[in-house]
């Protein structure tokens, strides 16, 4: 029988290869598990339970309103993070701005700052549909010790320390990267563990799928209507790719990471900066998707190049397979 490897065993075991890893952000990574465990949970009473759905009547900085299911999951991130005592603050995408832990004991030492996104693509829950939680990681610039400050948020993606997502799908997936390979756990739901399925994913080089909110078509700019007018018919074998789009990153997201293929959302005319946040979606995916042998773009740079202004910036996205990208990149000049 083939052994079980649990994600905590394999974030031990990856530690000891890094020389000076002190265990802080194996501790880190596992409270995040926790915490994703915890979501879980609680997502698949949804329906069930009345007062975990709904609109909770909130209306968060990005002027969308909050699901109860979006505060839980926020409020469970918050709670794990500050008690494990690993993380000097978080910025979320549920909260105008960041939050530090300097208040609490266990934190004034930590070294590290989250950022995430805790429900993503949470209006897909009350019709049963995949969602997502996205998670980044960096070394705080500011000295340890003091509360942190925005500095310690608004670090190029190029400086992730990791990132990862939970899929909460047909099954519950943890799939991460320490810039070391990414590898992808499912959740045991009678063990209660996350278990490696997944390890060191690749991506294809080249995908036939394209993921896109293609009603927003009319309004995308000239290199975008063309490359999509290629996918559906000019392309290499002369036959549609095909169109894959729940409207919920992580499974777009997941799907194309393992099948090969690129999801794109474009800066429009009634968008000018697309729709997907940057430090909390963007960043994230595309540290993953390099790690898995892809790219990510915003059309003119790196994703993980650009240097952030903001918290909540938004940024127009191009993610996938290597070929894929690579020939949106050619229509967009
Ligand atoms: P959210 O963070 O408010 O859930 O919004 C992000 C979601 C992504 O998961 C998804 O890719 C996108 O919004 C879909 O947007 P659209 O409905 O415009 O296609
Ligand atoms: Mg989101």
């Amino acid at each position: 029988m083939k052994r079980l490897v649990i994600l905590d065993e394999f974030i031990i075991e990856n530690q000891k290869e890094i020389p000076e890893a002190s265990g802080d952000l194996s501790r880190l990574l596992r409270d995040i598990a926790v915490a994703s465990k915890m979501i879980n949970r609680d997502l698949r009473k949804a329906g069930l339970v009345e007062d975990i759905l709904g609109e909770a009547g909130v209306v968060n900085i990005q002027g969308e309103e909050v699901k109860k299911l979006d505060q839980f999951a926020n409020d469970i991130f918050i709670k794990y993070l500050k008690s494990g005592g690993e993380c000097c603050g978080i910025a979320s995408e549920e909260e105008d701005t960041f939050v530090s832990f300097h208040d609490a004991p266990q934190c004034k030492t930590a070294k590290y700052v989250v950022l995430f996104d805790p429900l993503d693509g949470s209006s897909n829950i009350d019709c049963n549909a995949t969602v997502g939680t996205i998670f980044a990681i960096y070394k705080r610039v500011t000295p340890i010790g003091t509360s942190c400050t925005k500095d310690d948020f608004l670090q190029a993606g190029n400086k992730l320390v990791a990132a990862g997502y939970v899929i909460y799908g047909s099954s519950t997936m943890l799939v991460y990267t320490t810039g070391n390979g990414v590898n992808g756990f499912t959740l045991d739901s009678e063990l209660g563990e996350f278990c490696l399925s997944h390890p060191n994913i690749k991506t294809p080089k080249n995908g036939k799928i394209y993921s896109v909110n293609l009603g927003g078509y009319h309004d995308f700019e000239e290199g975008v209507k063309q490359y999509l007018d290629f996918c559906q018919v000019e392309n290499e074998n002369k036959k549609p790719y095909s169109l894959r789009y729940i409207g919920s990153m992580v499974g777009d997201f997941h799907r194309n990471l393992l099948k090969g293929g690129i999801f794109i959302y474009p800066k429009s005319v009634k968008k000018n900066r697309g729709k997907l946040r940057l430090m909390y979606e963007c960043n994230p995916m595309a540290f993953l998707q390099e790690q898995a042998g892809g790219l990510a773009t915003d059309g003119e740079q790196r994703i993980l190049d650009i240097q952030p202004t903001s918290l909540h910036q938004r940024t127009p996205v191009f993610i996938g397979s290597k070929g894929n990208v690579e020939k949106v990149i050619e229509y967009l000049k």
